[in-house]
Formats: C-alpha cells, sequence, structure tokens
C-alpha cells in the first residue's frame, strides 16, 4: 500500500486458469518501456499509437525467442484506467504463459501490482472517488444480476451524486446560519422552521439510504430459503424443480435426505439460496437426527421458509407442529403433490398459519413451479424502486448513520433554542463523515480494508 506511484506495476488481469484470451495490464511512466521489453510489433516501423490495437508477438528477448502471437493497446494517461501510462497486452490464455510474461515484464523494469493495486491508483490520481472504487469490485464480483446493475450505476457516480447533493445542502444550510451570525441586525434573520426544515429533508435523505442497507445486503449476499416439512412430503422433488435439475435424492421412503443441500438459483435477478434438508419428525437413522438439528437451525436463520405439505394425504401432527415451531418466520405454505387427489384439510393447517401466503403445486409435474419462483421473489424479496439508491457496504451505512445522528442532535437544539453558532458548530461535524464517505478524506486503513479484497490485476 505504501508503495509510490512512482513505479510501474504489471499484473495478469483476467482471471486465473485457462481461457481463450489472457490480457497482461502494465500501468506506470515506463509503462511503453515494459511493453516494448517483452512485445514485438509486426509492423516494421514498430510505432506505437494510443487506442490502436498492434500486432504482435510476445518475445523473450534474453533468448531471443518468440513465445506467443496477440495484440496491444496504449492506452495514454489521460485516458487510461488508472490515469498513468496504460498498456495492455492480449495473449492465449494459458496460465504459464501469462505468468511468463509478467516475469519478463518484471525483467523489463515492472513491480508486480498488489490486489487492487490498479484501482487505488486511478483513485489516488483523481479518475473516481472511494464509492465508485467499491463498486467496481462490486461489480465484479456480483452474484446476482440486480447488484451488477445497481454496482454498475454506482461505478457511473450515482450513489457519489447523491452523497454530494446531501453534503451540499448541509454546506447550504451553514451558509444561511452563517450569514444570520454575521448580520444579526438586519433582515437576513433565518426563520427556525426554514432551518429545522432543511434539517429534517436532508435527515430523511440520509434515512432512506440507509434503510436502503438491508436491500443492499439481500443483494449481496442473496436470500436463504429452507425447504421444510415432514418427510415425505415431496422436499427433496422440490427442491430438485426449483433448480431444474437432480440435485437431490429423491426416494418414496422417508428419511432419504439425512443432512442439508445448498444450491443457488436466481429469480430474476436475484440471488436464493436454497436449502433443502432432513425432514422434521421422527429420525430413521442417528445421521438423520443430527441432519434434523442442524436444519432447525438453518431454517430459524433463512429470511424465508417453504413449508411443504403434502396435499395428497391428512395432514398429522408432525405438520402441524411444523407450523407452530415456524410461526414467527415469513413462510410461503406449499401444497405439493396437487397432481394427485386433495385429502388435507385446508382449514386445519390455515389455523395454525393465519394469512400465510400458499400456493399448489406438483414438484413432479411442474406444475405452478415457475409461480412459486416468482412469489418466493415477491414474499421474501428485497422491496424497493429498481431506480433507489441502494447501500452495499456496512462502511457506508454506519457513516451514514453517524452523520444522522449528528443532524438529529442538532433538529433537537432547534427545537430547544440554542444559539445559531452552537447549532452551525454541530452541524459542521457533519461534513468530515461526508468526506470519509466519498473518501476525500483518505484513511489507510480504509484503504487497505478496501483494497485487499480486490483480485490482483484490477
Ligand atoms: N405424485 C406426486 N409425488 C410426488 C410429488 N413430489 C414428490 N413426490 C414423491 O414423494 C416421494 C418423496 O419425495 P421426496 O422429495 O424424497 O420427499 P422428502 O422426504 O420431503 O424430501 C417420492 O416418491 C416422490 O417421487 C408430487 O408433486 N406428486
Ligand atoms: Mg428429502
Amino acid at each position: 500500500m505504501n508503495q509510490s506511484l512512482q513505479d510501474t506495476i504489471i499484473a495478469i488481469s483476467t482471471p486465473p486458469g485457462a481461457g481463450g484470451i489472457g490480457i497482461i495490464r502494465i500501468s506506470g511512466p515506463e509503462a511503453l518501456e515494459v511493453a516494448r521489453g517483452i512485445f514485438s510489433l509486426k509492423e516494421s516501423s514498430q510505432e506505437i499509437f494510443p487506442r490502436r490495437m498492434h500486432f504482435g508477438y510476445l518475445v523473450d528477448r534474453e533468448v531471443g525467442e518468440t513465445l506467443d502471437v496477440g495484440y496491444l493497446c496504449y492506452f495514454p494517461s489521460a485516458i487510461s484506467y488508472t490515469r498513468e501510462e496504460v498498456v495492455e497486452i492480449y495473449l492465449h490464455g494459458s496460465p504459464v504463459l501469462l505468468a511468463e510474461a509478467v516475469r519478463m515484464g518484471i525483467r523489463a523494469g515492472a513491480r508486480q501490482a498488489n490486489p487492487g493495486e490498479f484501482t487505488l491508483r486511478a483513485y489516488l490520481n483523481g479518475r473516481f472517488d472511494i464509492i465508485q472504487a467499491e463498486a467496481i469490485n462490486d461489480l465484479i464480483r456480483a452474484c446476482s444480476l440486480d447488484q451488477a446493475k445497481i454496482s454498475f450505476r454506482q461505478l457511473e457516480g450515482s450513489l457519489s451524486k447523491k452523497i454530494a447533493g446531501l453534503r451540499e445542502k448541509i454546506v447550504d444550510l451553514l451558509v444561511l446560519l452563517e450569514t444570520a451570525l454575521e448580520f444579526p441586525e438586519e433582515e437576513h434573520e433565518v426563520s427556525g422552521d426554514q432551518l429545522r426544515e432543511a434539517v429534517s429533508t436532508v435527515i430523511t435523505h440520509l434515512d432512506n439510504l440507509i434503510r436502503s442497507y438491508e436491500r443492499g445486503r439481500a443483494l449481496m449476499e442473496g436470500l436463504t430459503i429452507a425447504i421444510v416439512g415432514r418427510t415425505n412430503v415431496g422436499k427433496s422433488t422440490l427442491f430438485n424443480a426449483l433448480l431444474e435439475e437432480d440435485r437431490a435424492i429423491v426416494a418414496p421412503f422417508p428419511g432419504t435426505t439425512r443432512d442439508f443441500i445448498r444450491e443457488n438459483i436466481q429469480v430474476d435477478g436475484v440471488l436464493m439460496k436454497l436449502i433443502d434438508m432432513a425432514g422434521f419428525g421422527q429420525a430413521t437413522h442417528p445421521v438423520e437426527e443430527e441432519g434434523m438439528a442442524r436444519g432447525q437451525k438453518l431454517a430459524e436463520n433463512a429470511d424465508g421458509l417453504l413449508v411443504v405439505l403434502d396435499a395428497s394425504v391428512r395432514e398429522n401432527q408432525e405438520d402441524l407442529e411444523i407450523l407452530d415451531r415456524f410461526s414467527g418466520k415469513k413462510k410461503i405454505l406449499v401444497f405439493n403433490k396437487s397432481d394427485l387427489p386433495p385429502a388435507a384439510d385446508r382449514e386445519k393447517i390455515f389455523s395454525k398459519a393465519p394469512g400465510a401466503p400458499f400456493i399448489e403445486v406438483s414438484a413432479l409435474t411442474g406444475y405452478n413451479i415457475d409461480r412459486l419462483r416468482k412469489s418466493m421473489l415477491e414474499i421474501f424479496g428485497p422491496k424497493a424502486e429498481k431506480q433507489d439508491e441502494v447501500i452495499l457496504h456496512g462502511r457506508q451505512k454506519i457513516l451514514l448513520e453517524r452523520a444522522r445522528e449528528v443532524l438529529q442532535k442538532a433538529q433537537i437544539m432547534l427545537e430547544e433554542g440554542f444559539g445559531e453558532e452552537l447549532i452551525a458548530e454541530t452541524i459542521r461535524e457533519s461534513l468530515p463523515l461526508f468526506g470519509q464517505l466519498t473518501g476525500e478524506i483518505r484513511s489507510q486503513e480504509v484503504l487497505e480494508q478496501i483494497f485487499n479484497t480486490f483480485c490482483i490485476g484490477k
């Protein structure tokens, strides 16, 4: 982290493993020299133009051996990702070859880049703020399309702009207060109402952002949904049907699933982690008993439950006990085996789960499985307008909460008739929090925390 920006860094920017193309990225004042040290253009002039693909060869200059063929592209600092001189070399995606290219680049004067160092340099060179840097990492690591879309918008500056707007409102407020202080005799008197309204507007905006973190976390981590029910009601069949593949073992005798299985599905861009587990009830095997105990814990911590019931037989005590046990959890009652004649007493079941949404399905034939997926999203999914700004990081949330606290304090002071000077002083305390949020105020610790989670080569 402490290395200067004076050196030139090099790394493989494509993911580890074999692939169609592998990209080496070089950034820093010597980028062109380092690139020339390992790559020969096919054109005899050897002249490198900005932003043009140059065909050529990866060459080991020490032994004069050509190792690969590919392209080179030069990005002058004004338009590059890092705002330094950047060269990218596109080779075949062979891990050994790419590692050798990096080794040769180091021999030619570059240094191996640290994780996230390209992005760190972009940030230090003023290319973007820290919120945008976080968004880049989020975008790369997104495990749902919805989150990727949000992260992309934040990378483009949507959240930074919003935060800047709030900060501006606070600065305006301070100007208002200071004017009142400077010219106490004049007509400049600021009405208390005007101040109160300005403060509460900012607080409302902060509230909305802070609240969005719940949705942000669901987007980042996905929703955990546990499939519960007594044995043999069709949990594993349903699990497989939701996955659209045969993952769990299904069998006509109870106790087939003794542990639990997790698989991810995406519904309209939202990641859901499905858990199939041993049925609750009388264990037929010690392993199953342990499976049930673990399953119980998982189900308790899940974001939502699919309580599966066999609609083709009469409900029994076990079904009702399960409904009782999870009475406090968000759930959908899934009446399975609806391809068979119905026999379960719905009223009795509903009396144990008043108001719970329910659906008829057949995990065997696939009837209503699509609708169930949609219901899961509606009932367990994070609710918000797609256009709303969403906070994805605890770091951001904590700073916003602290800013809100400061403004709430100012609000109370306004109510209690404190002098303008004291109120201004309090409100001013919120400004550095905004500075930390966007990274205008730099903290080595925060930088390390953020950039250490990046991949090498980004
Ligand atoms: N007719 C019918 N049979 C089903 C349905 N879903 C599951 N089954 C059968 O019920 C039995 C138990 O299913 P399984 O998924 O292992 O239940 P689990 O113990 O709850 O996981 C198997 O024989 C399944 O083929 C369904 O929708 N209709
Ligand atoms: Mg099972």
